[in-house]
């Protein structure tokens, strides 16, 4: 080796490099976390739980190191195959990491969702497990205490702290803890890159956050989004997408009445999307109803949500 290539190497290994999987019970703000940490938005968040449905890959690069964070699906009882594959997304993106972030809400109480949770992490070895309380913002300084000796009891973890992604409280504080299980190594990412998402893929999340956020009832959950066609013609984009929903009434409810919820979900979707792209877009959406997709393993796989390429 060279004296030169020598030299590269010792420098890069003085970096502190990992992985790091967030995990948690749905709605607890693991995407708003995420996008906060990494100063950008590539997650889509939602107060409806089970927004996020696939692994969502980002790396934040410092002077310290890079951290590459995977946003996981809220864990959950689920009631369909997409469920079983959110659910064994994000317990499968417990393994093999350097550490692990458990999201919770601030309360001391321990549900039924906690506790399945904390047997999950009972069997994950050599992994450091840090805590973070978030949702800082909604408490009194007084009740954190409570909650960090509530959960300090229940677990033996790494570290606990508390969060306010929302707000940004504490998170240069949670990232020097997180570095400080770093290993030393070299970057897995050039500094440029934020994210493994494709963009077709977050193009057709930030839809269907639209429809997330402006649906109700149990719509939403039985939405998916397909983008038909992405056109570039200098300095617009042509885009074709189709929402999927489960049944006719509800393809009623997302066209609205002239198309008027249709529209409002690509007028809400269309600015995000300029600004991924950083070009106009045009956007047309469609709507079809594919029954039960959510049992489907094909259709599932159609839509991007492959039960077999969970590892
Ligand atoms: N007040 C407050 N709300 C927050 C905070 N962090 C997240 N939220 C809100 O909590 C809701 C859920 O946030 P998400 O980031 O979508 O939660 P998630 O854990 O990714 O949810 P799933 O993807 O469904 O598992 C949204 O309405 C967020 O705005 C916080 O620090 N304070
Ligand atoms: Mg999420």
């Amino acid at each position: 080796m060279s004296d030169i290539e020598n030299l590269d190497l010792s420098e890069n290994n003085n970096k502190k490099v990992g992985f790091v999987s967030i995990i948690g019970r749905p709605n607890v703000g693991k995407s708003t976390l995420m996008n906060h940490l990494i100063g950008q938005k590539i997650a889509i968040t939602s107060n409806k739980p089970q927004t996020t449905r696939n692994r969502i890959q980002t790396v934040y690069t410092s002077d310290v190191g890079q951290i590459v964070f995977v946003d996981t699906p809220g864990i959950h009882k689920s009631k369909n195959k997409l469920g079983d594959y959110m659910v064994n997304v994000a317990t499968n993106s417990m393994k093999d990491v350097d550490a692990l972030l458990w999201l919770v809400e601030p309360t001391t109480y321990i549900g039924a969702g906690e506790k399945s949770i904390i047997e999950q992490l009972k069997k994950v070895k050599d992994t450091p497990i840090i805590l973070v309380i978030n949702k800082l913002d909604t408490i009194k300084k007084a009740e954190v205490l409570e909650v960090i000796d509530t959960y300090r009891k229940e677990f033996d973890f790494a570290d606990i702290i508390p969060v306010s992604a929302r707000k940004g409280d504490n998170l240069d504080e949670l990232l020097d803890v997180i570095f400080k299980y770093m290993p030393y190594g070299t970057l897995f990412y050039d500094e440029d890159t934020v994210t493994d998402q494709p963009e077709r893929q977050i193009v057709a999340e930030l839809i269907r956050e639209k429809a997330l956020r402006l649906l109700d009832e149990e719509i939403p959950h039985g939405v998916a989004v397909a983008i038909d066609s992405m056109k570039f013609d200098k300095k617009l984009c042509h885009i074709d997408a189709t929402i999927v929903c489960e049944k006719d009434s509800h393809k009623g409810i997302i066209i609205g009445k002239q198309g008027s919820m249709l529209k409002k979900i690509g007028s809400m979707a269309r600015p995000d999307i300029e600004d991924m792209l950083q070009c106009k877009v045009y956007l047309q959406l469609w709507v079809k109803v594919k029954k039960d997709w959510r049992d489907s393993d094909f259709l599932m796989k159609n839509f991007g949500y492959n039960p077999k390429e969970i590892e």
